[in-house]
């Protein structure tokens, strides 16, 4: 590249001026596209300007190559009817097969050359003139030669026969350039201490500035796009005016877990099928972590009812309450802060409260179950709370998922009453998909809290994996979390959009 830089500026100061570049490259030995080359960057630096010189040819195609030396389709037709008795059609096929055959049989008719002569059963083909001038070859012979043939004839070979294609190139005609030199000189990208101090700056020419160039992208970190799916609907929560709750535990009491929920000690969900019980330390003695009067209030509603249940009627073990496990529902956080606002100095307040973070089942892994997802729960414990406003919470909250038309069915959780399957009509999917569940919590587990009779707590969950995984396109959620996930993957991966 260098050397071809200098050899063009020294024929340019040589000669004043390159006629034409395509003809320097031919003279340098080098592919003329790889001279442009170095012409846009000489003409970058204002070294060399480039006249552009437009050339236009007519070339021969594939198919013609051939006809140069074989003669034209018409006249190969014709030199194959023999003389006087002709020859048949599927003689003649034979003899010029394929498309020049047929071409050259239908020009040749067209120039007079042959006739069809029907008089004795099978047509033949016969000659009508003795000789002919075979012009198609000699006008693809001057167009391989690069001679000019009239426009008329160069039209229908071109257009109609497509046996010559018109071809286009540029060259250029090269001249000094107002900062033209034998040798570039390397403009200077940054202003250094050395040029100030010796005032070199002053004349110092200086690379100007792309200021469309892109920047270097700083190398940062990048969300996985589940914390971007929290991060919206934390910004939902907080604009409905929900505080998070702390859900930074992962190892829970089964008390706060199941039996604060209201949820029987021999429940299928509490067995280690479905839940993950530590070894060590396997229990938490309750008196540690659970006010004895309440967890004596936990145990009589299980065992007898009260507040107008009647209760499970069975004998309720403290052991099983005091078993530590991996949380299986940001639920049981809830009941920890409901636990709370029922005691807290100056009595109960009004709340709305939302949790986001990990739950963890000992389920069957599949392309949308891990053995741990992500919990999102909204909670609203007031006064005379309806499961109108329950259904009108919903509403509000989906809408701004982006989620607008509800469906509820009613459903079954041990803790609350009544409960409700949340499905949505997604039109990305064009059907009803469940976004979730929701119920109002049952009286056996706020009254034992000390929360006022008139008191109801409306609440609903969901996952942050399905929406993430739908709104990102992924379809197994082992490509979403876990080790499988490609951080190509996640430095990638578009802003969230969630609702708009
Ligand atoms: O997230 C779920 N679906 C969903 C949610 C949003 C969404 O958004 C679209 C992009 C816009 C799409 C889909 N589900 C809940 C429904 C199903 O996926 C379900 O098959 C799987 N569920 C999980 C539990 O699986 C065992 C999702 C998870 C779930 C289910 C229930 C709760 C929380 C998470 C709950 C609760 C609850 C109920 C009452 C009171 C308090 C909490």
């Amino acid at each position: 590249m260098a050397d071809l830089e200098a050899s063009l500026l020294q024929a340019l100061n040589a000669q004043e001026c390159i006629a034409d570049s395509g003809e320097f490259a031919k003279s340098a030995g080098v592919d003329h596209m790889v001279l442009v080359g170095t012409i846009r960057s000489l003409q970058a630096s204002e070294m060399i300007v480039a006249e552009d010189i437009d050339h236009f040819r007519y070339a021969l195609t594939e198919e013609s190559q051939g006809y140069l030396t074989a003669g034209s389709p018409e006249a190969q037709v014709f030199n194959a009817v023999t003389p006087g008795e002709g020859i048949t059609l599927a003689e003649l096929k034979a003899k010029v097969p394929g498309e020049a055959g047929d071409v050259g049989f239908k020009q040749a008719m067209q120039q007079r050359w042959l006739a069809l002569d029907k008089a004795a059963g099978e047509p033949r083909v016969v000659r009508k003139v003795d000789s002919i001038e075979d012009r198609t070859q000699a006008l693809l012979a001057d167009v391989a030669a690069g001679r000019e043939i009239p426009k008329a004839e160069a039209d229908n070979l071109a257009k109609k026969r497509k046996l010559i294609k018109p071809e286009q190139w540029k060259t250029y005609k090269l001249t000094k350039g107002a900062k033209f030199a034998l040798e570039r000189k390397k403009p200077a990208t940054d202003l250094t201490f050395d040029m100030l101090a010796k005032g070199t700056w002053r004349t110092q020419e200086f690379k100007d500035y792309n200021f469309n160039a892109f920047g270097v992208l700083p190398s940062g970190g990048h969300l996985h796009p589940l914390l971007k799916v929290r991060t919206q609907f934390r910004k939902i929560f907080t604009q409905m005016g929900f505080e998070e709750m702390p859900t930074n535990q992962y190892v829970e009491l089964s008390f706060w877990n199941f039996d604060a929920l209201f949820q029987p000690q021999q429940h299928p969900a509490r067995d280690a099928h479905d839940t993950f019980f530590l070894n060590k330390p396997a229990a938490t003695a309750s008196d540690r972590g659970v006010p004895a009067d309440y967890l004596q209030r936990v145990q009589s509603v299980h065992e007898v009812g009260g507040y107008g249940s009647a209760g499970y009627g069975y004998s309720w073990k403290l052991a099983e309450s005091e078993k530590n496990l991996l949380r299986t529902h940001t639920t049981a956080v809830s009941s920890r802060m409901l636990y709370r606002l029922a005691n807290q100095p100056g009595g109960f307040k009004p709340a709305k409260y939302f949790s986001i973070d990990r739950v963890f089942r000992n389920e069957q892994v599949d392309r949308t179950h891990l053995a741990e997802f992500h919990q999102v729960e909204g909670l609203i414990c007031d006064r005379g709370l309806t499961l109108g406003d329950l259904i009108g919470v919903l509403n509000q909250f989906f809408s701004r998922l982006g989620l607008k038309k509800l469906r509820f069915k009613p459903a079954y959780n041990p803790y609350t009453e009544p409960s409700m399957e949340i499905f949505s009509y997604s039109e990305q999917l064009n059907k009803w998909m469940e976004v979730g569940n929701s119920g109002m919590f049952r009286p056996e587990m706020l009254r034992p809290m000390g929360l006022p009779e008139d008191v109801n707590v409306i609440a609903w969950g969901l996952s942050l994996e399905r929406p993430t995984m739908i709104l990102y396109g992924i379809d197994n959620i082992r490509d979403l979390f876990g080790h499988k996930v490609s951080l190509s993957m996640v430095r990638k991966n578009p802003i969230c959009r969630l609702g708009l």
